[in-house]
């Protein structure tokens, strides 16, 4: 039984069709109800028609990526127990029609963040990339974040003063734009509602927010195992605390808290190559060896960092993750389970035509098609030659 060959579609407005999904070879769906305001429940009849959709497409909905976790859970604020209710009957809805692995993450406020979404590789394609230095910029300049220099290395400061000098206006709007984007059709925050909430997220604290995940999780755990649903959370991405926001899903061992903390079956994780490539620490198949009985879904793609730990999205064969490495375990734990594990190419390079499209950053088709040729070569390869297939 190969792993699942999935593809994030972003449902009906993406401008990436079913069909163009079926020409790149992809069999499960990775889709989630965008519209639908953070912590509301997901209407059955919107989830029966999201399924309906997808099935007469000929694939199945694999994942659903994500059921987004209200920030008053997070925060474990007064409407806590509301938003978890509100999740609980999610969860329910989902697997009445047989949706039962969901992602997730537990990033303060802000879901993945990269400083420029078109950074351009030396083959005219673009990729996402991720500064420190710019990083910087916006917290010290644009955000103006109380004390903020002393989260960066001196040089990178004095690099970032003489950058906001030199940026153009127009780059600085640029770049807090991308820094508060979230993913899109589901709206931005405004740097007010962020700096509101980077003192909320100074009172929880590290360990604050460890325990707010568990008791999240606690909260669920009964649904999932009546509904036979299984979490996965997703790594930070970046993984370190960024803008003084706490971080708790970045390394191995926070992967293995996550788990250990609320043992039981259903909470997974969403292996994220890319995410935990980037951390200058993380060694993805090590990872994945520690954390692999508890992971339901990967997301599979590259990074190549530099000494600063300034990262952009290499090709999904090439870069810090040893992908080969990372196939063959993914491999040899998928043919112990029962349910193939889905994964998905996880972003791809804006390339060849899509260049001239406006595509969702990070999910053009082309990039992601090349990608995941790419990971199915590799598997088969891995499955003939490791296993005697
Ligand atoms: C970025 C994605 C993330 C992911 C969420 C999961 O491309 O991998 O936005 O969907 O963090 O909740």
């Amino acid at each position: 039984m190969p792993l699942l060959q999935s593809w994030r579609w972003y449902g009906p407005n993406d401008p990436v069709t079913l069909q163009d999904i079926k020409q790149a070879g992809a069999s499960g769906i990775v889709s989630a109800l965008h519209h639908m305001p953070h912590g509301e429940i997901w209407p059955l009849e919107q989830i029966q028609e999201r399924k309906r959709i997808i099935e007469e497409a000929g694939f199945t909905w694999a994942v659903v990526e994500s059921v987004p976790v209200h920030e008053a859970i997070k925060t474990r604020s007064a409407d806590c127990g509301h938003y978890l209710e509100n999740y609980r009957q999610t969860l329910r809805n989902l697997a009445a029609c047989g949706i039962t692995t969901v992602c997730y993450n537990f990033m303060p406020v802000l879901d993945w963040t990269r400083t420029n979404l078109a950074y351009v590789l030396e083959n005219g394609a673009k990729a996402l990339y991720f500064d420190w230095t710019d990083l910087a910029v916006f917290d010290l300049f644009i955000l103006k974040r109380a004390a903020a220099a002393q989260d960066y290395a001196e040089a990178v400061v004095a690099e970032a003063n003489k950058r906001a000098e030199t940026y153009p206006a127009s780059y600085l709007k640029q770049l807090e734009d991308i820094i508060l984007m979230g993913v899109p059709t589901e709206g931005s925050i405004t740097l007010e509602q962020l700096t509101a909430s980077i003192g909320i997220y100074k009172e929880i604290g590290h360990e604050g927010l460890r325990e707010n995940l568990a008791y999240f999780l606690e909260s669920i755990m009964d649904v999932c195992e009546e509904t036979d649903i299984n979490m996965t959370i997703h790594p930070d991405d970046p993984p370190y605390p960024i803008l003084g926001l706490p971080r708790i899903a970045s390394n191995k061992a926070d992967l293995l808290d996550i788990i250990n903390r609320v043992d039981r079956a259903p909470n997974g994780i969403c292996f994220c190559t890319g995410s935990l490539g980037a951390g200058r620490h993380n060694n993805a198949v090590e990872i994945l060896k520690a954390v692999g009985h508890r992971v339901y879904f990967a997301h599979l793609r590259n990074v190549l960092k530099d000494e600063q730990g300034n990262f952009f999205e290499s090709d999904h064969l090439a870069g810090d993750v040893d992908m080969y490495g990372v196939m063959r375990e993914l491999v040899a734990i998928n043919r112990k389970r029962e349910q193939p594990i889905p994964f998905r190419p996880d972003h791809g390079h804006q390339m060849l035509d899509d260049l001239h499209k406006v595509t969702n950053p990070g999910y053009s088709a082309i990039g992601r098609l090349r990608g995941l040729a790419e990971l199915r070569g590799l598997e088969m390869g891995v499955e003939r030659s490791v296993f005697a297939v």
